[in-house]
């Protein structure tokens, strides 16, 4: 066998070298050593050279500020595990969750469409029924035909079952029936019941003489509440959340017994975390794509006790450490088991930053000079930038170059950038295939972009942004959050202005009629 002849894998290479300078052990021998290793060659970690179906990780974050990690501009705070992936992959300047919270955002990036086409696309109860259709294209059912098992672990909040659930029996459609092969998650959100764990359609460690009842209308008898029981409280309500108390914690909605399978909000991030670790060791055989849904940094916030005290900016500092530790964890198993350099890792945030979004949990005394914005304008529920504008990294060792882009990239364009990844030609109705961008092989990214906000929308078009006029408040007190309302049009240019300090709109009439014409076109388009 000539030098050029070998197999390509360095250690047979090696060891059929040596073996020929040894010449001394027996023909059968040697066959033997080589049927061995031949076998181990193709063990699992031989995959982590095959990139033609790379396993699929897409970390989520909940509420996650453009600026609440450090290789955003962050100087309060520390996110090292977060910073290694932008450093070493792709950080996005100019990307954008499909709106300015989440069930619309995460509606967006599971079904590739512009969530405004849906009017229930909007911040969903926890009994809310499933939002998207069961016979919608999703990613995960792409990526099921591209030959992926699929899972999700984390926040769902698109709806379960038909509206009329009932949470002791197996609950159906969920997440199962829109493409994941495998589902651990929370229903809603971290503050509205159930408050529960839900695997593959079923409570977890639900008793069956302590059933689950859940009601948005009404509280059940003799139940203690948030508004009326507040000595139970562990943490204060602000506005809103002073319905059932769980764990000490009033929630939205009313829930009664379950006792057994109520969640402990300070173990939530351990709990998430190892279930994503089980699924991908699980399934490291064959290529999978993992949801990783963190719960962090959204409301209440509620450190393991590890994580308590760690940022001195209160639980929502400590929540975005413990989050980023998550996420050294989960790079650290992928790298255990061999399959760092074969999946493409992508992490990002459902929507812009809130300091108060409900309870006294020290998030505003203790924020010091930390700016989860950073320099853009507005926050979470905001048409304003940082209501969409979020961490947006995507890395792939020894793949993709590491950089930094400013094209313009959209959540909603992952459902066909990776069906093209992974062989498939299926799109999503307003999914742009921006492989090329995402991968760094080209920074031609989106031309224009509607977002939407609390089911308002705005449109980007180049270095432009437009925001209609709305009525409402400016401001919305509760929150303290400027949501991007106003009798008249807003015109800026992010280029010059990117904290859209100065409205353009009188003074370019003919920027403002280009930009109006070009946002008709799309949005009356539904
Ligand atoms: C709001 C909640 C807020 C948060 C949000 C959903 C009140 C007063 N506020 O209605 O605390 O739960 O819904 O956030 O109830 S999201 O990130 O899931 O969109
Ligand atoms: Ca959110």
């Amino acid at each position: 066998m000539l030098e050029s002849q070998l197999p390509n894998n360095p250690i047979f290479r090696i060891f059929i070298i040596k073996m020929r300078q040894m010449k001394r052990y027996s023909i059968l021998f040697t066959l033997i050593i080589i049927g061995g290793l031949l076998f181990s060659c193709t063990s699992p970690s031989d995959k982590s050279i095959d990139s033609s179906k790379p396993n699929i990780v897409l970390i989520y974050f909940d509420d996650l500020g453009y600026s609440d990690v450090s290789a955003y501009g962050a100087t309060e705070i520390e996110t090292p595990n977060i910073d290694m992936l932008a450093e070493g992959g792709i950080r996005f300047t100019d990307a954008y969750s499909s709106s300015a919270t989440c069930t619309p955002s995460r509606y967006a990036l599971l079904t590739g469409q512009y969530p405004w086409r849906n009017k229930n696309a909007r911040i969903l109860s926890g009994t809310a029924p499933l939002l998207i259709d069961t016979s919608q294209l999703t990613l995960p059912k792409l990526l099921k035909k591209s030959g992926y098992h699929t899972g999700i672990v984390g926040k769902w909040h698109l709806g379960l079952g038909d509206g009329n659930v009932d949470w002791n029996k197996h609950i159906s459609p969920g997440p199962n029936e829109v493409g994941f092969d495998y589902s651990f998650i929370m229903a809603a959100t971290q503050d509205r019941v159930p408050t529960v764990y839900i695997e593959n359609g079923l409570v977890c460690r639900l008793e069956p003489d302590d059933p689950v009842q859940v009601s948005y209308q009404a509280n059940f008898p003799g139940e203690p509440t948030g508004k009326d029981n507040p000595e139970m409280l562990k943490m204060k309500w602000h506005h809103g959340h002073n319905n059932s108390i769980v764990n000490g914690i009033p929630r939205i909605g009313f829930m009664k017994g379950g006792r057994s399978a109520r969640w402990v909000d300070e173990n939530m991030a351990d709990t998430f975390l190892v279930k994503a670790q089980n699924y991908i060791i699980k399934h490291k055989n064959e290529p999978f794509f993992l949801y990783y849904a963190l719960h962090q940094p959204h409301v209440p916030r509620t450190p393991h006790e590890r994580f308590a005290g760690i940022s001195g900016m209160g639980p929502r500092g400590d929540v975005i450490a413990e989050a980023d530790w998550c996420v050294g964890e989960l790079i650290k198993t992928l790298e255990k088991h061999g399959l760092i350099e074969n999946t493409f890792i992508i992490l990002s945030s459902d929507n812009g930053p809130v300091i108060n979004d409900g309870y006294y949990d020290d998030a505003v005394e203790k924020l010091g000079d930390h700016n989860p914005s950073g320099p853009l304008r507005g926050g979470k529920y905001s048409l304003f930038e940082a209501g969409t504008r979020v961490p947006f990294i995507t890395y792939w060792k020894g793949n993709i170059k590491p950089s930094v882009s400013n094209a313009i990239v959209s959540q909603i364009d992952l459902l066909s950038s990776l069906a093209d990844l992974t062989g498939s030609d299926l799109s999503g109705p307003d999914s742009k295939d921006l492989l090329g961008v995402l991968s760094g092989k080209s920074n031609d990214g989106r031309d224009n972009l509607v977002i939407e906000a609390t089911g308002r929308t705005a449109f980007r078009k180049g270095n432009w942004v437009l925001i209609p006029p709305y009525p409402g408040p400016a401001i919305n007190d509760n929150v303290h959050i400027e949501l991007g309302n106003s009798e008249v049009y807003q015109l800026y240019k992010l280029e010059d202005d990117i904290g859209e300090q100065n409205n353009l709109a009188e003074t370019n009439p003919d920027k403002l009629r280009e930009m109006i014409n070009a946002y008709e076109s799309i949005i009356t388009n539904r």
